[in-house]
């Protein structure tokens, strides 16, 4: 048999409150043993594979990473954590369902490192991914990524409130995904980058068909139009029907897009005037088309 440990004990190691391991254990996050009196054990060998899988990082290597200025007292009471700290625990905070923590960790991100951008890519992004990770390895429940989704939606929605209000007359832009691909997300998180950077940005939402974003971008008149594309069904029909599309579109709008679905095999043959591969390089972008109007 394995060393047994104590949820303090692991608390200790990884450096957070006991009550974070207790829901990780209970969330499935850690797999544990129960004693004859119902308390939670935990085999070294399980330790090591949720650290593994996570990515988890311990305090330890961080601060031998050079990581030195990091203050650990509970999560809930921390004064300067670092950003992969931060990355860290929201992972750990979303995939237990600890809204509470989550948001005060998009809050804590947001004030020190400003730019929805990078909070986009490195927390949402990759929060998310671990999820996906999790569940793919069967230690998350398709419950707990859904309800991750949720719970982002809702902090993003609370992030955009604190977006500074849009001058008058600012440049209008609309996008959302095409008809087939259900993620919101990264269609969200577009819109928050595009506002930030002074665009009137309007999400049309998920699962749009062709013909109704024509008409959106005839009636609305837009200067920008994205399109995030996370999933194509048969990339054939997809080319074609978007190709046409595109070809209806006015000559003058700039037409950007992203998402995991625009692989190398599908990119070169679809008209667009600007790819990114993240948040980031559309807040370049965003910021630089706004200048030059
Ligand atoms: C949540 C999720 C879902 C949810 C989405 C719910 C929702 N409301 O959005 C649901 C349940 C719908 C879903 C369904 C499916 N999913 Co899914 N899903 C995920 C998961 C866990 C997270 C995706 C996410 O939201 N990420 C957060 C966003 C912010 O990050 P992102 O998508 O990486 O986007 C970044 C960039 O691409 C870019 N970006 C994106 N769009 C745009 C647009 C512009 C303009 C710009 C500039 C940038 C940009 O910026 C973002 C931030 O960096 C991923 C796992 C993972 N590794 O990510 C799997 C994953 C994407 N899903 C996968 C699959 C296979 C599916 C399904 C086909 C499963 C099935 N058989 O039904 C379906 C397809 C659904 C459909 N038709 O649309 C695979 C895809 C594999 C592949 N090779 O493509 C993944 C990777 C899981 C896996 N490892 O198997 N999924």
């Amino acid at each position: 048999m394995d060393e047994l440990l104590t949820t303090r004990q692991v608390a200790a190691e990884l450096q957070v409150s006991e009550s974070s391991v207790k829901r990780w254990c209970d969330s499935g996050l850690i797999r544990f043993l129960r004693t004859a009196g119902g308390h939670r054990r935990i085999e070294r060998s399980q330790l090591k594979e949720f650290v593994t899988s996570t990515n988890y990082r311990s305090f330890d290597k961080a601060t031998k990473g050079g990581a030195s200025q990091m203050v650990f007292e509970a999560p809930e009471t921390y004064r300067t954590i670092t950003r992969d700290d931060i990355i860290r625990r929201f992972q750990m905070a979303l995939v237990a369902g600890d809204e509470t923590a989550c948001k005060e960790l998009i809050d804590q991100w947001h004030q020190r490192f400003q730019g929805i951008a990078q909070l986009g890519d490195l927390l949402i992004a990759g929060a998310m991914e671990t999820v996906g990770k999790l569940w793919e390895c069967g230690r998350a429940e398709i419950f707990e990524e859904r309800r991750s989704c949720e719970i982002c939606m809702r902090l993003l929605a609370d992030l955009r409130s604190k977006v500074p209000d849009l001058a008058p007359g600012a440049p209008r832009a609309i996008g959302g995904t095409i008809a087939g691909d259900h993620y919101t997300l990264a269609n969200y998180l577009v819109e928050l980058v595009l506002r930030e950077a002074g665009w009137n940005a309007t999400s049309l939402g998920a699962n749009l068909p062709l013909d109704t974003l024509l008409a959106a971008v005839r009636r609305e008149k837009p200067q920008l139009l994205w399109l995030s594309i996370s999933h194509v069904g048969d990339a054939e029909t997809f080319i074609a029907h978007y190709n046409q599309f595109y070809s209806q579109l006015p000559a003058d709008l700039v037409v950007t897009v992203g998402g995991r679905a625009l692989t190398d095999a599908i990119r070169p043959r679809i008209g667009f005037s600007a790819h990114c591969d993240n948040l980031e390089q559309l807040s370049a972008l965003a910021h630089a088309v706004f200048r030059s109007r």
